[in-house]
C-alpha cells in the first residue's frame, strides 16, 4: 500500500504577541519527525513517503496529488490538533485515502479526533499497531480488534482499548527511516545556536506522573528502553552529519543500569558525537558517576525539568523532587562540565513576588539556558482534570505552553510583561 506520513506545519497562536505586541517569545526549532521515521521503519512491506510541513509548509497538496496514497497518517501535539483536523479534511476532499491520526494529542485526548474526516485513531506507541492496521486494511480483514487503535464513530462515542505497551512495541530490529527526510535535513537546525542535529530514541515513557505532563499515555506509564545495540546502530546512521544528537526521550536515564551500559558501549565503539538528553535532577544527584561516564561518552548538555523554585509548588504538581535536589544537580553538572537547559514552569497564578523568586533563583543558581513555559492544563493530564473548571481558552491552537489558558492572578498584560522580561533577561548571553 502507498502510505503518506504527515508532519503538520509549525502552528499555534500567541496571546502575548497578538494582544500585547510582545514578540520576543518566539523560538523556532525544527527537528526531524522521528515519530514518522520510526513508524516508516516498520512499514517495510509498503511504499512510504514523509511530507514534513514544518520544513516546507506549502507542499501538502502537491505531496497528496503526486503520490495518491491509500493511507495518510498524521502526527501531532496538542497545539497542532486543529491543524491535523484541517489536513484530514483536505485528504478527504481531494482523495479516497484512509486517514489515521496518532501521536501525543491522539494518545491523550482520542475523542477530539472523532470526526468524519478521520477513519482511525491510534493511541500510544504506534510502530507495531500501525503496521498491524495497515496489514488489516490491505487484506480487507477487520481492523476493529487492534489494541490501541479505534475506528472513529462521528456523532457517537468511541471506546478505545488502550494498548499495554511492552518492549515488543519498540520493534528494536527495525531502525527509523531517516533517509525518508534527506531532502529536508538542512532545515533541522537550531538557529539561535547555529547547530544542526539529529534525533535518536533511547527510551519511552516515564515511571513518574507529574500532573502537567502528557507522556503517560504514550506507554501507559511503563518505562521501556531500546537495546544498546539498536541505539548504537541509530547513532551510527548519522555517520558524518550532524555532530550533535538529541536523545529525544522524556527521561533518557530512567534506568541507570541501562544508561551506564550505553555510555560504556559508546565509548568502546569510539563514537565521536555530542549528545543532549533529558534527565531528572534526582538522577544526577543519585548517580553523579553516571554523568561523568556520559561526559566521556560525549554528553554535552542535559535538559532538566526543574519546574518550580518552591517545594510546595513542586509537590502540587507531583514532581516528587525538591528545590535542594535541583540546586545540588546544578552544582554537580557544572562541576563535571555538562551544560544545562533548565525547564521552568510559570503558573498563571504567579504574582510579582513569585516572578521575583524565580528571577532570584536563576540569578543565584545560573543554568546555561533557562526555558520558561506557562503551566497549561493539557487534555488527558491530571492537571487538566483539576483545572478544567477554570479554563477560559479551549481553542487548542493556544496550547503551545506559552499562553495562560486560565485567568491570570495579576492583570494579564503585567503577567506577560513579567514573563517576557524574565525570558529576555535569562536568555541574554546564553550559550551551550
Ligand atoms: C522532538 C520534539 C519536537 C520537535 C520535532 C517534532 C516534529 N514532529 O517535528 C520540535 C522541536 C519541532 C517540537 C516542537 C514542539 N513541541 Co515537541 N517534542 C519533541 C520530543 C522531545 C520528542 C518527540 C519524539 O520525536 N519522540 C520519539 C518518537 C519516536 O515518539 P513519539 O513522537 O511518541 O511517536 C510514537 C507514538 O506517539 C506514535 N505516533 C506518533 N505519531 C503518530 C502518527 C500516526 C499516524 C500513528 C499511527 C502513530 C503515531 O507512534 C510513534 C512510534 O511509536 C517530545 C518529548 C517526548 N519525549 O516525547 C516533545 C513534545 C512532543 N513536544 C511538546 C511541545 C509542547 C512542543 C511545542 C509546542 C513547543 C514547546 N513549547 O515545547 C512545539 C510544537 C510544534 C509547533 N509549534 O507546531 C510536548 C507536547 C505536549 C502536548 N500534549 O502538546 C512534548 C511531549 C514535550 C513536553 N514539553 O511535554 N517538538
Ligand atoms: S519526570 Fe519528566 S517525563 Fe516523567 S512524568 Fe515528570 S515531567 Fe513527565
Amino acid at each position: 500500500m502507498k502510505i503518506l506520513l504527515v508532519n503538520p506545519p509549525n502552528c499555534g497562536r500567541s496571546i502575548p504577541e497578538e494582544q500585547y505586541g510582545i514578540d520576543s517569545l518566539k523560538q523556532i526549532m525544527r527537528a526531524e519527525p522521528l515519530s514518522l521515521e520510526a513508524l516508516a521503519g516498520n512499514l517495510d512491506e509498503h511504499e512510504v513517503r514523509i511530507v514534513d510541513l514544518k520544513a516546507q509548509p506549502d507542499t501538502f497538496g502537491e505531496a497528496l496529488a503526486g503520490f495518491a496514497p491509500d493511507i495518510v497518517g498524521i502526527t501531532g501535539v496538542t497545539c497542532e490538533a486543529n491543524t491535523m483536523l484541517k489536513l484530514a479534511s483536505e485528504v478527504k476532499r481531494e482523495s479516497e485515502a484512509t486517514v489515521v491520526v496518532g501521536g501525543v494529542h491522539a494518545s491523550n485526548d482520542p475523542s477530539f479526533f472523532n470526526s468524519a474526516d478521520i477513519d482511525f485513531i491510534v493511541a500510544g506507541l504506534g510502530k507495531k499497531s500501525f503496521r498491524v492496521l495497515a496489514e488489516a486494511l490491505r487484506s480487507g480483514k477487520g481492523a476493529d480488534e487492534i489494541p490501541g487503535v479505534t475506528r472513529t464513530n462521528p456523532g457517537g462515542s468511541i471506546s478505545l482499548a488502550r494498548r499495554k505497551c511492552s518492549g515488543e512495541d519498540l520493534v528494536d530490529d527495525k531502525p527509523p527511516r531517516y533517509d525518508l527526510v534527506n531532502m529536508y535535513r538542512e532545515h533541522y537546525f537550531l538557529e539561535s545556536l547555529n547547530l544542526q542535529f539529529g534525533l535518536v530514541s533511547v527510551a519511552f515513557g516515564c515511571p513518574y506522573r507529574c500532573s502537567f505532563c502528557s507522556i503517560h499515555h504514550i506507554t501507559g506509564g511503563t518505562y521501556l528502553t531500546h537495546s544498546t545495540a539498536a541505539v548504537l546502530r541509530d547513532i551510527r546512521i548519522f555517520a558524518d552529519l550532524p555532530a550533535v544528537i538529541r536523545l529525544v526521550d522524556a527521561n533518557t536515564f530512567g534506568d541507570a543500569g541501562h544508561a551506564r551500559c550505553l555510555a560504556g558501549e559508546i565509548i568502546k565503539a569510539g563514537i565521536k558525537k555530542q549528545f543532549v538528553a533529558d534527565v531528572r535532577s534526582d538522577t544526577v544527584v543519585r548517580h553523579p558517576d553516571l554523568f561523568r561516564e556520559w561526559k566521556e561518552a560525549g554528553l554535552r548538555s542535559v535538559i532538566i525539568g526543574f519546574e518550580e523554585v518552591d517545594d510546595t509548588r513542586l509537590s502540587e504538581i507531583n514532581k516528587v523532587n525538591t528545590v535542594a535536589v535541583n540546586t545540588e544537580a546544578i552544582e554537580i553538572l557544572h562541576d563535571i562540565g555538562i551544560t544545562i537547559i533548565g525547564d521552568f514552569i510559570v503558573s498563571p497564578d504567579y504574582d510579582d513576588r513569585q516572578f521575583q523568586s524565580l528571577r532570584n533563583y536563576l540569578g543565584e543558581h545560573p543554568v546555561d539556558l533557562p526555558m520558561l513555559s506557562i503551566l497549561t492544563p493539557l487534555p488527558g493530564t491530571p492537571l487538566y482534570e483539576s483545572m478544567k473548571e477554570r479554563i477560559a481558552i479551549h481553542d487548542l491552537d493556544f496550547y503551545t505552553l506559552t499562553n495562560a489558558v486560565v485567568p491570570t492572578n495579576i492583570p494579564e498584560k503585567a503577567f506577560y510583561e513579567n514573563y517576557a522580561d524574565l525570558m529576555r533577561s535569562s536568555h541574554a548571553g546564553a550559550k551551550l
